[in-house]
């Protein structure tokens, strides 16, 4: 498989989730900025919407799979005895996928707009609420000694959750939130996540090099 990261972006959920389960994605870094990638050619041919994740398959077909909770999802589900999602067509799925539709929606993508620099001050005060709202909701879960959001079991809504803590490029102070805090260390001690983060830094000095040449 082929998976299409970006530096310090919701990538790192699907790296985070791969090295959970053993499997090594060959990596190629996307440039969102320069839009290059560490293979040449043109990313819009992977993605037309030009974002990360994306996630080229091994299958005959060599499907590309987008959206950060489909491939997290989709890795997962392969392999479901190792607990990191419920399997479908259960109230514990049900709940998992609500979780990871917040995740995405009101947080990431209340980020983005943020860590770029393009809202008016109302808009900024607008996501800046909500996220303090989400992460808030996040905190009040873990209250009761949880190790994870959904209990003691790993999955890929730590992950995602973990991966899209932005509020420092967003200017959101979650200082407060000593729960979700704790939890984000856990979090990082992990050996997946930690691997993802140095795979992630080899690959963007990879890209440099190549850039440089
Ligand atoms: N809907 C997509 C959004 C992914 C997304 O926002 N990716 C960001 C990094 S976290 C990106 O690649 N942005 C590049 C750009 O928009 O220029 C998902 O949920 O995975």
């Amino acid at each position: 498989m082929k998976l299409y990261i970006a530096q310090a972006t919701c990538s790192l959920a699907v790296q985070a989730i791969a090295n959970e389960l053993g499997l090594s994605p060959r990596l190629v870094h996307f440039d969102v900025f320069g839009k290059s990638t560490t293979e040449g050619g043109p990313f819009a041919d992977v993605n037309p919407l030009l974002y990360v994740p994306a996630l080229e398959l091994d299958n005959e077909q060599k499907d590309r799979l987008t959206e950060t909770i489909t491939i997290t999802s989709y890795l997962a589900d392969q392999h479901p005895e190792s607990g990191l999602i419920p399997r479908h067509g259960t109230m514990e799925r049900v709940r998992m996928d609500q979780l990871l539709t917040f995740i995405a929606t009101e947080i990431a993508q209340k980020h983005i707009p943020l860590m770029r620099k393009l809202m008016t001050e109302e808009g900024v005060a607008f996501n800046t609420g909500k996220l303090l709202s989400a992460y808030g909701v996040l905190d009040a879960r873990l209250a009761d000694g949880r190790a994870y959001l959904t209990g003691e079991q790993f999955t890929v809504a730590d992950a995602y959750v973990w991966a899209t803590m932005w509020h420092e490029r967003s200017g959101v102070n979650l200082d407060h939130l000593k729960n979700l805090a704790a939890y984000i260390a856990r979090i990082e001690a992990r050996p997946s996540v930690q691997k993802a983060l140095k795979d992630e830094a080899d690959m963007v000095a990879l890209h440099k090099q190549k850039l440089a040449a």
